[in-house]
């Protein structure tokens, strides 16, 4: 019987768990490890995963603890993320010639990612029906021959995901660069792109303020849309440690997620017995789509709060000095109305009013957030009113103050840094242009959803990915699909099979790299890479493990190798001596990037060092006024459709993005399935259905142009689960079909996925 076919009819339901974590969590780990890696790769693996001298963890960005290092500095998840790197199994030439194209397609993402890793780059001729081997000189022969022929560098769209190294997005960007095109979608156009948009506005720089020690100093922090006990779970301990310090944690979730509820830290005893520590002091279950209301209603409880008690609640100093738009920001305050903040929040006046005190009362305030926020129409806004009750406050540049987007992929916040962006300013341009003699374009290029477009459109054709599943983790699936079938050429760097490999160009290219525990050996010797966390950590990654195969490249050596083929030997970048000793690399980057001066000297030192940050270090905000800006919002929320329900995409517990790890969602009472649709029991009355009942979803959208679409995605089985009324929610990538292209969070580009206006349709049973 084939281990990873499984039937969506079997999966089981039970209750919800309140806390996360705990034994099973460790139970799991070794369980995973042990099934992918064998007993002996899994200990060392694990014991050199987030070590000084080890590698990064591949999961998520939340940083390690300076200084003090434990010994198992990783969770549950991560423990499932390098597993499923270094997993023994393998999909080589056999395998591909065992299985079609056509016979990948019908299998689902769990099915191909359990596969094992990649071992030979390998072709998909037009018209063939297998992919077959290729050699790696042949292979770039062909990408360059494809990339020759265009009628502009304007046709080809450069995707990375956030796993990159620092090192192989500095080089790509400049081979894209070099090539003559901004065209470099990434996932964080799906991600924080609403954060670093907001950000930027409001205090001059994308990137978030505090760091471990400042969150475990702060008398209170705010988690407003994310779920830290599954996507970052070393997160609960840093809570846990600040809550231990005297914190309290305010929650903003519309599910009750277990780790927030409680937490049982599987590394003390206390999580080994007992119930664990309750993370939230408060929780407030939001309506999706409600938290800017929230935001500014909080903003106008602090106004009225100053008005009691004059001189006692503002930060006049720092908003004199150091802000811009305060007058209109507060009389806009001044306006608004509380009968629509309750309906768009469904939270009471006394929930608001309570947290309007905390806030007041708070000597030292950090606000976390992530998806929830940024997957919105207007997140961009929701994020610049969340800075805007910091800075009421004065709470940016002070110990245990400021702002904390908690970022996705383990190196998104490094890719940008390093230039991955379709937008760079001008001073990185022109810094790059300085070192190498080349002459970067200027127009903007292509996001994610324009490079969709494009490719849709004829305008693009030919697709290059560093890394990730574009197709899979995009919005509109169909559309997606199809786009990415009109272009004469795709190409993915990959440590693993997925949906991208499948759904592909006339012809398709699957070039196999080395992951972040994989031993990387080039002429110079022995490398290392370098990746930034959310905090603006720069440090060192190692690994350690034998490659799947010897026929494995670097994700720098792809680049590079490739980049030679494309300008030939004697093109003004010294591709081959990058690729043969990272730290030539590296000490290009500290000539073009500012933060990055003695870039290999500074990276060595035990937990690497920490980037500027204008804000944080002295208060300085390089914005459009020279000022922290008060940003002036109208309100937008997100009503509930009379017949219909609001639904948001998220994760289980058991997958990392389009990969999934298994099928069990434990800490929502999930096992054995992942098509089910949460919703309130209120809901299942409203609309006429049953708990356990199946249905079809359809996404209803009016296009700007005024025409009504609908998409549609099959087979769900509905689960009672304490969501607000009118609120569900089911997982991502099964419900990508359902978003649509053109539906957008405003300024940021980023996919709506959290806020999708659905109906429910039944199935027979
Ligand atoms: N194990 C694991 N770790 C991961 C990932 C993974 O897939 N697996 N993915 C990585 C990546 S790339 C990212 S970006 C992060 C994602 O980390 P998260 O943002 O935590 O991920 P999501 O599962 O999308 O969860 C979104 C959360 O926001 C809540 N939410 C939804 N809508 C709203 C709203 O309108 N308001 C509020 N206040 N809350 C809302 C949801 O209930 C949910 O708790 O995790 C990273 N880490
Ligand atoms: N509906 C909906 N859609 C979403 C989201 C949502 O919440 N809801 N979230 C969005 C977010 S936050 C993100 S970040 C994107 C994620 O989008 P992506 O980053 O594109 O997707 P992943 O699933 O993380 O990519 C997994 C693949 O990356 C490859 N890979 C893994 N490690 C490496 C490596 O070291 N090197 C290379 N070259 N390849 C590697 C493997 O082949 C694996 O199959 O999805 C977005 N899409
Ligand atoms: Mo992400």
């Amino acid at each position: 019987m084939d281990p990873f076919a499984y039937d969506e009819n079997d999966v089981v339901v039970t209750r919800e768990k309140t806390h996360a974590a705990g034994v099973p969590a460790v139970v799991v780990s070794l369980r995973r490890g042990i099934e992918q890696m064998g007993a002996v790769r899994t200990a060392r693996t694990l014991s050199a995963l987030n070590q000084r001298d080890g590698f990064d963890c591949p999961g998520c960005a939340w940083p390690e603890t300076p200084g003090h290092r434990k010994y198992a500095e990783f969770c549950e998840n991560g423990a499932k993320a390098v597993a499923d790197e270094a997993t023994r199994r393998t999909v080589t030439p056999e395998f591909f010639s065992t299985h079609s194209v056509r016979d990948l397609l019908g299998r689902t993402d769990y099915w191909l990612g359990q596969q094992g890793r990649l071992t030979h780059p390998m072709v998909l001729y037009p018209d063939a029906s297998h992919y077959t081997p290729i050699d790696w000189d042949q292979a770039y022969r062909l990408i360059a021959e494809e990339l020759h022929g265009l009628d502009s560098p304007h046709e080809a769209v450069f995707y990375t995901s956030g796993r990159t190294s620092n090192e192989a997005a500095f080089v790509y960007q400049l081979m894209i660069r070099a090539f003559g095109t901004n065209n470099m979608p990434d996932c964080s156009n799906m991600c924080h792109e609403s954060s670093g948009t907001a950000l930027t506005d409001s205090i001059g720089i994308g990137k978030g303020s505090v760091s471990i020690p400042d969150l475990e100093g702060a008398d209170l922090i705010i988690v407003a849309g994310q779920n830290p006990g599954t996507n970052h779970p070393r997160m609960l301990s840093t809570l846990e440690q600040a809550k231990a310090n005297g914190a309290k944690v305010i929650a903003v979730n519309p599910l009750p997620e277990a780790g927030l509820l409680r937490f049982k830290d599987p590394q003390k005893a206390h999580g080994v017995v007992g119930s664990g520590i309750p993370i939230a002091d408060t929780f407030l279950q939001i309506r999706i789509g409600g938290d800017q209301a929230l935001f500014q209603a909080l903003g106008r409880l602090i106004l009225e709060a100053e008005d009691r008690e004059p001189g006692r609640v503002l930060d006049h100093e720092f908003i004199e000095n150091h802000c811009a738009g305060f007058d209109e920001y507060a009389e806009h305050l001044r306006k608004i109305d509380f009968d629509t903040v309750i309906a768009a929040t469904g939270l009471t006046m006394d929930q608001i009013s309570d947290t309007a005190a905390q806030l007041v009362n708070s000597r030292r305030t950090i606000i976390c957030w992530a998806m929830g926020l940024t997957q919105q129409t207007h997140g961009v806004a929701t994020i610049t009113d969340a800075v805007n009750l910091l800075l009421l406050r004065g709470m940016i540049g002070k110990p245990g103050a400021g702002v904390c987007p908690v970022r996705g992929h383990s190196n998104v916040q490094g890719d940008r840094t390093m230039g991955i962006w379709e937008k760079m300013p001008e001073s990185f341009l022109a810094a790059l242009d300085a070192e190498f003699g080349i002459a970067s374009p200027r127009e903007h290029g292509y996001d994610t959803v324009d490079a969709i477009r494009a490719m849709r459109d004829g305008r693009a054709r030919v697709f290059i990915a560093m890394g990730g599943n574009f197709a899979a983790a995009t919005p509109d699936s169909p559309t997606t699909e199809a786009a990415l079938r009109r272009c004469a050429l795709t190409v993915q760097v990959s440590t693993k099979l997925n949906r991208s490999h499948l759904v592909h160009g006339r012809t398709a290219l699957i070039l196999p790299s080395l992951g972040r525990t994989d031993r990387d050996v080039r002429p110079g010797g022995k490398q290392a890479v370098t990746v930034e966390d959310s905090m603006s950590v720069v440090h060192l990654s190692r690994g350690s493990l034998r490659p799947a195969s010897p026929h494995l490249r670097s994700e720098v050596a792809i680049v590079c190798e490739l980049a030679a083929t494309l300008f030939g030997h004697e093109h003004s970048v010294p591709w081959a001596r990058f690729a043969s000793d990272y730290d030539t690399i590296r000490d290009a980057i500290a000539r073009v990037i500012p933060g990055f001066a003695e870039f290999n000297t500074r990276v060595r030192q035990p937990d690497g060092f920490v980037l500027p940050h204008p804000p944080r270090d002295l208060r300085r905000f390089e914005t459009d006024t020279g000022k922290a800006n008060f940003a002036t919002n109208p309100l937008h929320w997100v009503p509930v459709p009379a017949d219909g329900l609001i639904l948001q995409t998220l994760r289980s517990h058991d997958q990392y993005n389009t990969t999934i790890y298994g099928l069990d969602d434990r800490y929502r009472g999930v096992k054995g399935g992942r098509r089910v649709l949460f919703v309130n029991r209120e809901d299942l009355v409203r609309l006429g259905f049953g708990e356990g009942d199946r249905v079809d979803l359809v996404s209803e959208w009016t296009a700007p142009d005024g025409h009504a679409e609908q998409r549609i995605a099959e087979n769900f089985r509905l689960v009672a689960y304490p969501t607000p009324p009118g609120n569900a929610a089911a997982y991502y990538p099964e419900t990508n079909p359902l978003v649509p292209l053109d539906h957008v969070a405003e300024r940021s580009n980023t996919p709506v996925s959290k806020a999708i206006p659905i109906k429910l349709v039944g199935r027979a049973r």
